[in-house]
Protein backbone atom coordinates (compact mmCIF):
# COMPACT_ATOMS: atom_id res chain seq x y z
CA UNK A 1 0.00 0.00 0.00
CA UNK A 2 1.19 3.31 -0.88
CA UNK A 3 0.00 7.06 -0.54
CA UNK A 4 -1.00 9.27 -2.60
CA UNK A 5 -2.29 12.29 -0.06
CA UNK A 6 -2.64 13.02 3.95
CA UNK A 7 -4.77 15.70 5.27
CA UNK A 8 -4.19 16.98 8.77
CA UNK A 9 -7.58 18.19 10.08
CA UNK A 10 -8.46 20.30 12.98
CA UNK A 11 -11.89 20.47 13.94
CA UNK A 12 -13.31 21.91 16.95
CA UNK A 13 -16.23 20.02 18.55
CA UNK A 14 -17.90 21.26 21.88
CA UNK A 15 -18.64 19.09 24.21
CA UNK A 16 -22.61 18.98 25.46
CA UNK A 17 -21.68 19.33 29.19
CA UNK A 18 -18.29 20.27 30.73
CA UNK A 19 -15.84 17.59 31.56
CA UNK A 20 -13.83 18.13 34.45
CA UNK A 21 -10.57 16.11 35.48
CA UNK A 22 -8.28 16.65 38.54
CA UNK A 23 -6.21 18.35 35.40
CA UNK A 24 -8.38 20.96 34.25
CA UNK A 25 -11.85 21.58 32.84
CA UNK A 26 -12.76 20.91 29.08
CA UNK A 27 -15.45 22.52 27.39
CA UNK A 28 -14.69 22.05 23.87
CA UNK A 29 -12.04 19.55 21.83
CA UNK A 30 -9.77 21.04 19.63
CA UNK A 31 -9.21 17.35 17.90
CA UNK A 32 -6.89 16.32 15.11
CA UNK A 33 -7.99 14.35 12.48
CA UNK A 34 -5.72 12.26 9.84
CA UNK A 35 -7.49 11.49 6.79
CA UNK A 36 -5.14 8.92 3.93
CA UNK A 37 -5.72 8.47 0.62
CA UNK A 38 -4.14 5.76 -0.71
CA UNK A 39 -3.28 5.28 -4.19
CA UNK A 40 -5.99 3.13 -4.69
CA UNK A 41 -8.10 6.17 -3.86
CA UNK A 42 -9.00 4.26 -0.36
CA UNK A 43 -9.23 6.51 2.13
CA UNK A 44 -8.92 6.19 5.79
CA UNK A 45 -9.33 8.12 8.95
CA UNK A 46 -7.72 8.31 12.01
CA UNK A 47 -7.80 10.42 15.81
CA UNK A 48 -5.39 11.91 17.75
CA UNK A 49 -6.36 11.87 21.23
CA UNK A 50 -3.97 14.64 22.57
CA UNK A 51 -5.54 17.28 24.38
CA UNK A 52 -5.01 21.10 23.78
CA UNK A 53 -2.85 21.26 26.93
CA UNK A 54 0.16 18.99 27.76
CA UNK A 55 -1.81 18.08 31.13
CA UNK A 56 -2.72 14.50 31.40
CA UNK A 57 0.59 13.29 29.50
CA UNK A 58 2.95 15.37 27.52
CA UNK A 59 1.59 15.63 24.44
CA UNK A 60 -0.56 18.16 23.06
CA UNK A 61 -2.60 18.46 19.89
CA UNK A 62 -0.49 21.36 18.05
CA UNK A 63 2.66 19.36 19.19
CA UNK A 64 1.36 16.21 17.40
CA UNK A 65 0.24 18.30 14.31
CA UNK A 66 3.57 19.36 13.95
CA UNK A 67 5.53 16.57 14.87
CA UNK A 68 3.25 14.19 12.56
CA UNK A 69 3.36 16.76 9.47
CA UNK A 70 7.42 17.70 9.88
CA UNK A 71 9.09 14.43 11.85
CA UNK A 72 6.91 11.51 10.55
CA UNK A 73 4.94 11.75 7.55
CA UNK A 74 8.57 12.49 5.95
CA UNK A 75 9.75 9.03 7.10
CA UNK A 76 6.61 7.21 5.89
CA UNK A 77 7.12 8.52 2.22
CA UNK A 78 10.05 6.47 1.42
CA UNK A 79 8.31 2.65 2.43
CA UNK A 80 7.30 0.80 -0.82
CA UNK A 81 4.49 -0.70 1.77
CA UNK A 82 2.95 1.92 4.15
CA UNK A 83 0.49 -0.79 5.85
CA UNK A 84 0.10 -0.14 9.58
CA UNK A 85 2.88 -2.50 11.14
CA UNK A 86 5.37 -1.33 8.51
CA UNK A 87 5.03 2.23 9.48
CA UNK A 88 5.08 1.34 13.35
CA UNK A 89 8.84 0.24 12.10
CA UNK A 90 9.75 2.99 10.36
CA UNK A 91 8.43 5.93 13.39
CA UNK A 92 10.17 3.57 16.23
CA UNK A 93 13.28 5.90 16.03
CA UNK A 94 11.39 8.85 17.11
CA UNK A 95 11.05 8.99 20.88
CA UNK A 96 7.73 9.53 22.50
CA UNK A 97 4.87 11.12 20.50
CA UNK A 98 3.08 8.21 20.79
CA UNK A 99 -0.67 9.82 20.30
CA UNK A 100 0.90 11.13 17.21
CA UNK A 101 1.66 7.92 15.75
CA UNK A 102 -1.53 5.93 17.15
CA UNK A 103 -3.38 8.43 15.17
CA UNK A 104 -1.34 7.95 11.51
CA UNK A 105 -1.50 4.57 12.63
CA UNK A 106 -5.17 4.61 13.00
CA UNK A 107 -6.00 5.69 9.45
CA UNK A 108 -3.49 3.61 7.75
CA UNK A 109 -5.33 0.72 9.61
CA UNK A 110 -8.55 2.13 8.52
CA UNK A 111 -7.21 2.12 5.04
CA UNK A 112 -5.23 -1.17 4.32
CA UNK A 113 -8.50 -2.90 6.17
CA UNK A 114 -10.96 -1.41 3.96
CA UNK A 115 -8.63 -2.17 0.85
CA UNK A 116 -8.96 -5.77 2.13
CA UNK A 117 -12.73 -5.39 3.31
CA UNK A 118 -11.46 -6.82 6.70
CA UNK A 119 -13.24 -5.32 9.83
CA UNK A 120 -10.84 -3.87 12.94
CA UNK A 121 -12.18 -5.96 15.57
CA UNK A 122 -11.56 -8.85 13.03
CA UNK A 123 -7.70 -7.72 12.65
CA UNK A 124 -7.40 -7.47 15.84
CA UNK A 125 -8.98 -10.37 17.35
CA UNK A 126 -12.13 -9.76 18.41
CA UNK A 127 -14.40 -11.99 20.38
CA UNK A 128 -17.56 -10.24 21.00
CA UNK A 129 -20.23 -8.58 18.93
CA UNK A 130 -20.90 -5.90 21.11
CA UNK A 131 -18.79 -4.45 24.52
CA UNK A 132 -20.85 -3.39 27.85
CA UNK A 133 -19.97 0.24 28.75
CA UNK A 134 -19.07 2.15 31.08
CA UNK A 135 -19.51 6.34 31.87
CA UNK A 136 -16.67 8.36 33.31
CA UNK A 137 -18.35 11.42 35.10
CA UNK A 138 -16.23 14.46 35.70
CA UNK A 139 -16.21 16.80 39.22
CA UNK A 140 -19.11 18.51 39.94
CA UNK A 141 -19.97 21.77 41.39
CA UNK A 142 -21.98 20.44 44.38
CA UNK A 143 -23.28 16.63 45.22
CA UNK A 144 -26.82 17.22 44.21
CA UNK A 145 -25.58 17.59 40.60
CA UNK A 146 -23.21 14.90 40.60
CA UNK A 147 -25.99 12.45 42.12
CA UNK A 148 -28.50 13.90 39.49
CA UNK A 149 -25.78 13.28 36.48
CA UNK A 150 -24.95 9.87 38.12
CA UNK A 151 -28.83 9.12 37.98
CA UNK A 152 -28.96 10.25 34.44
CA UNK A 153 -26.47 7.51 33.58
CA UNK A 154 -28.26 4.82 35.41
CA UNK A 155 -31.15 5.34 33.60
CA UNK A 156 -29.91 5.37 30.31
CA UNK A 157 -28.43 1.86 31.04
CA UNK A 158 -24.95 2.33 31.84
CA UNK A 159 -22.84 -0.67 32.97
CA UNK A 160 -20.53 1.04 36.24
CA UNK A 161 -19.53 4.52 36.70
CA UNK A 162 -16.35 5.84 36.74
CA UNK A 163 -16.33 8.99 39.13
CA UNK A 164 -13.46 11.43 38.74
CA UNK A 165 -12.04 12.38 42.06
CA UNK A 166 -9.21 14.22 43.62
CA UNK A 167 -8.49 15.76 47.36
CA UNK A 168 -11.70 17.42 48.44
CA UNK A 169 -13.92 15.50 45.83
CA UNK A 170 -13.28 11.76 46.99
CA UNK A 171 -14.60 9.80 49.77
CA UNK A 172 -17.55 12.21 50.34
CA UNK A 173 -18.73 11.99 46.44
CA UNK A 174 -18.17 8.32 46.61
CA UNK A 175 -20.17 8.09 49.84
CA UNK A 176 -22.57 9.98 48.74
CA UNK A 177 -23.39 7.72 45.19
CA UNK A 178 -23.10 4.23 47.07
CA UNK A 179 -25.78 5.82 49.80
CA UNK A 180 -27.86 6.49 47.14
CA UNK A 181 -27.47 4.01 44.69
CA UNK A 182 -26.54 0.99 46.51
CA UNK A 183 -24.51 -1.61 44.70
CA UNK A 184 -24.10 -0.49 41.42
CA UNK A 185 -20.77 -0.98 39.71
CA UNK A 186 -18.27 2.02 41.10
CA UNK A 187 -14.42 2.87 40.49
CA UNK A 188 -12.74 6.51 40.86
CA UNK A 189 -10.41 7.77 38.70
CA UNK A 190 -7.64 10.31 39.89
CA UNK A 191 -5.30 11.21 37.15
CA UNK A 192 -2.62 11.30 39.50
CA UNK A 193 -3.63 13.36 42.13
CA UNK A 194 -2.49 11.74 44.85
CA UNK A 195 0.62 11.28 46.75
CA UNK A 196 2.00 8.41 48.77
CA UNK A 197 1.45 10.28 51.89
CA UNK A 198 -2.43 10.27 51.22
CA UNK A 199 -2.36 6.20 51.41
CA UNK A 200 -4.45 6.65 54.68
CA UNK A 201 -6.45 9.07 53.13
CA UNK A 202 -7.32 6.71 50.11
CA UNK A 203 -7.93 3.54 52.69
CA UNK A 204 -11.21 5.22 53.39
CA UNK A 205 -12.43 4.91 50.17
CA UNK A 206 -11.99 0.57 50.76
CA UNK A 207 -15.30 0.62 52.69
CA UNK A 208 -17.57 1.14 49.78
CA UNK A 209 -16.40 -1.92 47.83
CA UNK A 210 -15.00 -0.31 44.45
CA UNK A 211 -14.05 -2.33 41.48
CA UNK A 212 -10.74 -0.61 41.43
CA UNK A 213 -8.63 3.55 41.80
CA UNK A 214 -6.98 4.56 38.78
CA UNK A 215 -4.00 6.48 38.83
CA UNK A 216 -3.89 7.86 41.82
CA UNK A 217 -0.15 8.99 41.75
CA UNK A 218 2.30 10.06 39.41
CA UNK A 219 2.29 8.49 35.84
CA UNK A 220 6.18 7.49 36.25
CA UNK A 221 5.81 6.10 40.03
CA UNK A 222 5.50 2.83 40.12
CA UNK A 223 7.32 1.99 42.88
CA UNK A 224 5.13 4.45 44.72
CA UNK A 225 2.16 2.59 43.19
CA UNK A 226 3.34 -0.47 44.77
CA UNK A 227 3.62 0.96 47.95
CA UNK A 228 0.21 2.02 47.68
CA UNK A 229 -0.93 -1.42 46.69
CA UNK A 230 -0.28 -3.24 49.56
CA UNK A 231 -2.13 -0.52 51.78
CA UNK A 232 -5.65 -0.69 49.91
CA UNK A 233 -7.60 -3.55 49.51
CA UNK A 234 -9.34 -1.41 46.40
CA UNK A 235 -7.50 -2.30 43.53
CA UNK A 236 -5.37 -0.38 42.05
CA UNK A 237 -5.80 0.40 38.25
CA UNK A 238 -3.01 2.00 35.95
CA UNK A 239 -3.87 4.37 33.56
CA UNK A 240 -1.26 7.55 32.45
CA UNK A 241 1.67 4.61 33.73
CA UNK A 242 1.61 2.16 30.95
CA UNK A 243 2.70 3.73 27.89
CA UNK A 244 3.28 0.61 25.91
CA UNK A 245 3.52 -3.63 26.91
CA UNK A 246 7.33 -2.99 28.22
CA UNK A 247 5.53 -1.05 30.60
CA UNK A 248 2.85 -2.89 31.44
CA UNK A 249 5.41 -5.73 32.02
CA UNK A 250 7.04 -3.70 34.20
CA UNK A 251 3.87 -2.49 36.11
CA UNK A 252 2.80 -6.17 36.69
CA UNK A 253 6.59 -7.62 37.93
CA UNK A 254 6.35 -4.51 40.90
CA UNK A 255 2.97 -5.17 41.68
CA UNK A 256 2.01 -1.84 40.78
CA UNK A 257 -1.64 -1.93 39.52
CA UNK A 258 -4.28 -5.47 39.49
CA UNK A 259 -6.13 -4.04 36.86
CA UNK A 260 -4.64 -2.23 33.49
CA UNK A 261 -6.87 0.63 31.53
CA UNK A 262 -5.84 0.25 28.13
CA UNK A 263 -5.77 3.01 25.75
CA UNK A 264 -4.11 3.00 22.28
CA UNK A 265 -3.33 6.45 21.83
CA UNK A 266 -1.43 6.54 25.16
CA UNK A 267 0.86 3.81 23.81
CA UNK A 268 1.39 4.57 20.62
CA UNK A 269 -1.30 2.66 18.54
CA UNK A 270 -4.07 -0.45 18.11
CA UNK A 271 -1.22 -2.94 17.48
CA UNK A 272 1.06 -1.82 20.49
CA UNK A 273 -2.17 -2.05 22.77
CA UNK A 274 -2.91 -5.38 21.65
CA UNK A 275 0.34 -6.00 22.70
CA UNK A 276 -0.41 -4.72 26.24
CA UNK A 277 -3.47 -6.56 26.01
CA UNK A 278 -1.70 -9.59 25.73
CA UNK A 279 0.83 -9.26 28.28
CA UNK A 280 -2.01 -8.46 30.80
CA UNK A 281 -3.68 -11.62 29.56
CA UNK A 282 -0.40 -13.83 30.17
CA UNK A 283 0.30 -12.07 33.74
CA UNK A 284 -4.00 -12.89 34.81
CA UNK A 285 -4.90 -9.27 34.67
CA UNK A 286 -8.38 -8.10 33.18
CA UNK A 287 -7.77 -5.27 31.27
CA UNK A 288 -10.78 -2.34 29.85
CA UNK A 289 -10.99 0.25 27.28
CA UNK A 290 -10.09 3.66 28.14
CA UNK A 291 -11.44 6.90 26.42
CA UNK A 292 -10.13 9.96 25.83
CA UNK A 293 -13.47 11.74 24.76
CA UNK A 294 -13.30 10.55 21.32
CA UNK A 295 -15.14 11.33 18.01
CA UNK A 296 -16.71 8.30 16.33
CA UNK A 297 -13.67 7.70 14.85
CA UNK A 298 -11.87 7.37 17.63
CA UNK A 299 -14.94 5.91 19.62
CA UNK A 300 -15.34 3.01 16.49
CA UNK A 301 -11.12 1.66 17.09
CA UNK A 302 -12.22 1.95 20.88
CA UNK A 303 -15.04 -0.72 20.35
CA UNK A 304 -13.34 -2.55 18.60
CA UNK A 305 -10.13 -3.10 21.02
CA UNK A 306 -12.90 -3.91 23.46
CA UNK A 307 -14.07 -6.37 21.74
CA UNK A 308 -10.88 -9.01 22.68
CA UNK A 309 -11.11 -11.49 24.70
CA UNK A 310 -8.93 -9.98 27.72
CA UNK A 311 -11.53 -6.69 28.19
CA UNK A 312 -13.09 -8.15 31.39
CA UNK A 313 -14.45 -4.97 32.92
CA UNK A 314 -16.80 -2.16 30.69
CA UNK A 315 -15.12 0.50 29.25
CA UNK A 316 -15.38 3.95 29.01
CA UNK A 317 -16.78 3.15 25.40
CA UNK A 318 -19.63 5.24 25.86
CA UNK A 319 -22.39 6.54 23.30
CA UNK A 320 -21.65 9.37 21.10
CA UNK A 321 -24.26 11.18 22.85
CA UNK A 322 -22.46 11.30 26.79
CA UNK A 323 -20.47 13.86 24.64
CA UNK A 324 -21.85 15.26 21.34
CA UNK A 325 -24.84 16.95 20.04
CA UNK A 326 -23.74 15.61 16.52
CA UNK A 327 -21.09 13.32 16.07
CA UNK A 328 -18.40 13.31 12.95
CA UNK A 329 -20.01 10.14 11.77
CA UNK A 330 -22.68 9.05 10.05
CA UNK A 331 -24.13 6.19 12.36
CA UNK A 332 -23.44 7.72 15.76
CA UNK A 333 -22.99 4.96 18.64
CA UNK A 334 -25.84 4.34 20.86
CA UNK A 335 -26.42 2.05 24.01
CA UNK A 336 -28.57 -1.04 23.64
CA UNK A 337 -29.34 -3.02 26.80
CA UNK A 338 -26.03 -1.40 28.19
CA UNK A 339 -23.35 -2.14 25.49
CA UNK A 340 -22.35 -0.51 22.41
CA UNK A 341 -22.32 -2.41 18.96
CA UNK A 342 -18.95 -3.19 17.61
CA UNK A 343 -19.35 -1.83 13.97
CA UNK A 344 -19.32 -4.37 11.05
CA UNK A 345 -17.98 -2.79 8.49
CA UNK A 346 -14.55 -2.64 6.62
CA UNK A 347 -11.86 -1.08 8.42
CA UNK A 348 -13.27 1.36 11.24
CA UNK A 349 -16.89 0.40 10.30
CA UNK A 350 -17.70 4.34 10.27
CA UNK A 351 -18.33 6.56 7.65
CA UNK A 352 -17.56 10.19 8.17
CA UNK A 353 -20.44 12.78 7.56
CA UNK A 354 -18.00 14.88 5.41
CA UNK A 355 -20.30 17.79 5.34
CA UNK A 356 -20.67 18.24 9.31
CA UNK A 357 -16.73 17.62 9.53
CA UNK A 358 -16.42 20.49 6.76
CA UNK A 359 -18.57 23.04 9.25
CA UNK A 360 -16.17 21.68 12.29
CA UNK A 361 -13.04 22.41 10.43
CA UNK A 362 -10.81 25.05 11.77
CA UNK A 363 -7.83 24.26 9.40
CA UNK A 364 -6.70 21.51 6.79
CA UNK A 365 -2.90 21.17 5.75
CA UNK A 366 -2.90 18.71 2.50
CA UNK A 367 0.06 16.39 2.53
CA UNK A 368 1.23 14.91 -0.80
CA UNK A 369 4.76 12.46 -0.80
CA UNK A 370 7.31 13.87 -2.73
CA UNK A 371 7.97 13.15 -6.45
CA UNK A 372 9.81 9.90 -6.71
CA UNK A 373 12.86 8.99 -8.07
O1 LIG B 1 -8.15 9.56 32.66
O2 LIG B 1 -9.48 8.27 31.65
C1 LIG B 1 -9.00 9.39 31.80
C2 LIG B 1 -10.78 11.85 29.48
C3 LIG B 1 -9.71 12.62 29.06
C4 LIG B 1 -8.46 12.36 29.56
C5 LIG B 1 -8.26 11.33 30.48
C6 LIG B 1 -9.33 10.53 30.87
C7 LIG B 1 -10.61 10.83 30.40
C8 LIG B 1 -11.80 10.12 30.82
C9 LIG B 1 -12.98 10.17 29.88
O3 LIG B 1 -11.92 9.57 31.89
C10 LIG B 1 -13.31 8.84 29.32
C11 LIG B 1 -14.25 8.96 28.14
O4 LIG B 1 -13.78 9.11 26.99
O5 LIG B 1 -15.45 8.90 28.36
MG1 LIG C 1 -7.83 7.68 33.61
Amino acid sequence: MRLAEVELRRIRLPLLAPFRTSFGAEFDRDILLIGVVTEDGVRGWGECVAGHSPLYSSEHVAGAHQVIQDVLLPRLWPLPDVRAHRAEAALAPVQGHRMAKAAIEMALLDAELRTVGVPLAEHLGAVREAVPAGVSVGIADSLPELLDSVAGFLDAGYRRIKLKIEPGWDVTAVRAVRERFGDIGLQVDANAAYSLADANHLAELDQFGLSLIEQPLAEDDLRGHAALARRLRTPICLDESITSARAAADAVALGACQIVNIKSGRVGGLLEARRVHDVCAANGLPVWCGGMLETGIGRAANVALAALPNFRLPGDTSASDRYWRRDVVTEPFVLRDGSVRVPEGPGLGVEVDEAWLAELTTSVDRVRPPEQG
